[in-house]
């Protein structure tokens, strides 16, 4: 499918509550285009169910379930196992947020994909709880501001790196995981038409800027996205019955460092701590981009010593 033939179904329409900007909107709007209306769906406690459910403002167009925050994966069997029994072809998917995949629910998506149950969970990665407030998750990189992980004389954002949910959720041994990201759409579209048709337990994980919690210009969404990528933070990858290959590879590694400035969860980052996000990032780079044998391509030099922050950048995010 190409980007005009992409049908315009509303099946997730117009008048939901996101905030202007909002990846994870983004995300769901183009997934359920290609996904079409033989599709259940399944979202637990996040900012989708929020946005897109608020009575009488709901956007969804297909039928929509919703319980409790750390059940995905259950859910999406049980709704499977009706429709089943029933006699109909429709497909169960899971949108949730990074919160209910790498902590909450993670038991239950694990449960799910070593059944190898025939549904697609699709992981909305905002890389925080944003919907109480924006409190650290699993997914949360280093170094970021939460509300739980402060800035101040006593902590300096986020100390732990962002857990790698791929390489777990690909452990089950499942038939597909996909990274993707609205910045890349051909990849995109290829890779939900791909998990459609796929038979068995699919994940499909989605990088989802959050513009508040982010402390993001909301015009940037598709910038940013496209940056990570361009700087190792994201990976656009997929592993298809045990098979890795990368589906984007960026020409150049770009310095973290410009992904950082974009945004104002970064802003109080001294050069420590971006050159140790740094070196993290470039082996995180050549495990994903090195080829058996080939010289190892982050070639990025560690950041010199300077302000990590310009008043330029101060005076776009504030204080
Ligand atoms: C068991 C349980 N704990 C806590 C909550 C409160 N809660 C509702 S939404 C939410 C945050 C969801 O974060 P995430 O899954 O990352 O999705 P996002 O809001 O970022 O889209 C929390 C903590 C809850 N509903 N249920
Ligand atoms: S808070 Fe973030 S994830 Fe939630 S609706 Fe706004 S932009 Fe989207």
């Amino acid at each position: 499918m190409r980007l005009k033939d992409l049908p315009d179904d509303n099946l997730f329409t117009a008048g939901h509550t996101a905030c202007p900007g909002c990846g994870v909107a983004m995300s769901i709007r183009n997934a359920i285009r290609i996904l079409g209306k033989d599709t259940a769906v399944y979202v637990p406690a996040s900012c989708a169910v929020v946005f897109g459910t608020t009575f009488p403002y709901g956007a969804w167009k297909v039928p929509f379930f919703h319980t409790a925050f750390e059940n995905t994966g259950a859910c999406l069997t049980g709704m499977q196992a009706a429709f089943e029994k029933k006699g109909k072809k429709v497909i169960a998917v899971g949108f949730a947020g990074d919160g209910g995949t790498y902590d909450i629910g993670l038991q239950s998506m694990s449960g799910a994909a070593e059944r190898n149950d025939d549904i697609l969970y699709i992981c909305l990665d905002n890389e925080a709880y944003m919907n109480t407030g924006i409190q650290r998750s699993g997914g949360t990189p280093f170094g970021a501001w939460t509300t739980t992980t402060p800035v101040g004389k006593m902590s300096q954002g986020n100390r732990r790196f962002k857990k790698n949910l791929g390489d777990i959720v690909v452990a089950h041994e499942i038939p597909y995981y996909a990274t993707l990201s609205i910045g890349h759409p051909l990849d995109f579209i290829r890779k939900v038409e791909k998990a459609k048709d796929i038979k068995g337990f699919r994940f499909l994980h989605m990088f989802t800027p959050c513009i508040p919690g982010w402390k993001m210009d909301p015009a940037k969404t598709v910038e940013v996205t496209k940056l990570a990528v361009e700087s190792g933070m994201w990976t656009l990858y997929e592993v298809e019955n045990g098979e890795k290959r990368i589906t984007y590879k960026p020409g150049k590694m770009k310095r973290v460092r410009e992904y950082l400035m974009m945004q104002g969860r970064f802003r109080h980052m001294n050069e420590e701590d971006i050159k140790t996000l740094q070196t993290w990032v470039c082996r995180k780079w050549n495990l994903h981009y090195k080829e058996k044998g080939a010289p190892e391509v982050c070639e990025i030099e560690m950041p010199e010593e300077h302000h990590a922050v310009t008043e330029e950048h101060r005076e776009m995010h504030g204080p």
